[in-house]
């Protein structure tokens, strides 16, 4: 990010930029919960499965987030993990009523959690228990259990009961992950507001010194 891209987020002219990864295994429904979050002219009409992965990008009211939506089939599902140091946040996707694979789901939950990039991190999890609108679905408390989310102690997390196809649930999810992300951007801005004043007093002083001590050299501060 270039210095005039980090002024104009301190003075809040641009909205800040995230990265998130969206994971699920296939057929969850996380490329239908993305396109859905798009304003309604850039919604795309035809869901097709996601060969590796795609970006896209949405808004909320003060985060422009761009989003790494990865596939969720077997073979791509290695591909993730090349991702995770780029991203900030988590977006996991679950079938609610896909009971069969919730044990599968558990699997790459755990083998994400435990991975050496995210392990040590505080990144906010969002958990989407979606297809709620079929009768086979779970409850989204069920969900938390079957994956034992409860055992997630150092990360900020939460799930939401969505159903992707009519759009519900999906803003309670990104008004979570917003304050969340906020919330770690403050910290990186108050260190920036901190850095960028030090930066800017030894470099002036820095030239000034090496100035003074080069008579011939023209004082670069004034
Ligand atoms: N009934 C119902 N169907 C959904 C919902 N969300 C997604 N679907 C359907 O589920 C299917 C898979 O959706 P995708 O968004 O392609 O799933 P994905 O997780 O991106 O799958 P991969 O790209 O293969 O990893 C599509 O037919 C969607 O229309 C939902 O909330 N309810
Ligand atoms: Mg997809």
């Amino acid at each position: 990010m270039g210095l005039l891209d980090r002024l104009s987020g301190l003075l809040r002219l641009k909205k800040k930029e995230v990265n998130v990864l969206c994971l699920g295994l296939d057929n969850s429904g996380k490329t239908t919960i993305i396109n859905k979050l798009k304003p309604s002219n850039a919604q795309s009409q035809d869901i097709v499965p996601t060969i590796g992965f795609s970006i896209a990008k949405f808004k909320s009211s003060s985060l422009s987030f761009t989003v790494f939506d990865m596939s969720g089939q077997g073979r791509y599902r290695n591909l993730w993990e090349h991702y995770y140091k780029e991203g900030q946040a988590i977006i996991f996707v679950i079938d609610s009523s896909d009971k069969l694979r919730m044990v599968v789901a558990k699997e790459e939950l755990d083998t994400l959690l435990n991975h050496p990039d995210i392990k040590h991190r505080r990144i906010p999890i969002l958990f989407f228990a979606n297809k709620m609108d079929l009768r086979d679905a779970v409850t989204s408390v069920k969900v938390s259990q079957l994956l034992c989310l409860e055992n997630i102690k150092d990360k900020p997390w939460h799930i939401c009961a969505s159903d992707a196809i009519k759009g519900e649930g999906l803003q309670e999810g990104v008004d979570w992950l917003q304050e969340k992300t906020l919330h770690f951007c403050k910290e990186d801005t108050l260190l920036e507001m901190f850095l960028c004043p030090c930066v800017a007093i030894f470099y002036v002083t820095f030239t000034t010194v090496l100035c003074r001590s080069n008579p011939g050299c023209e004082d670069v501060t004034k």
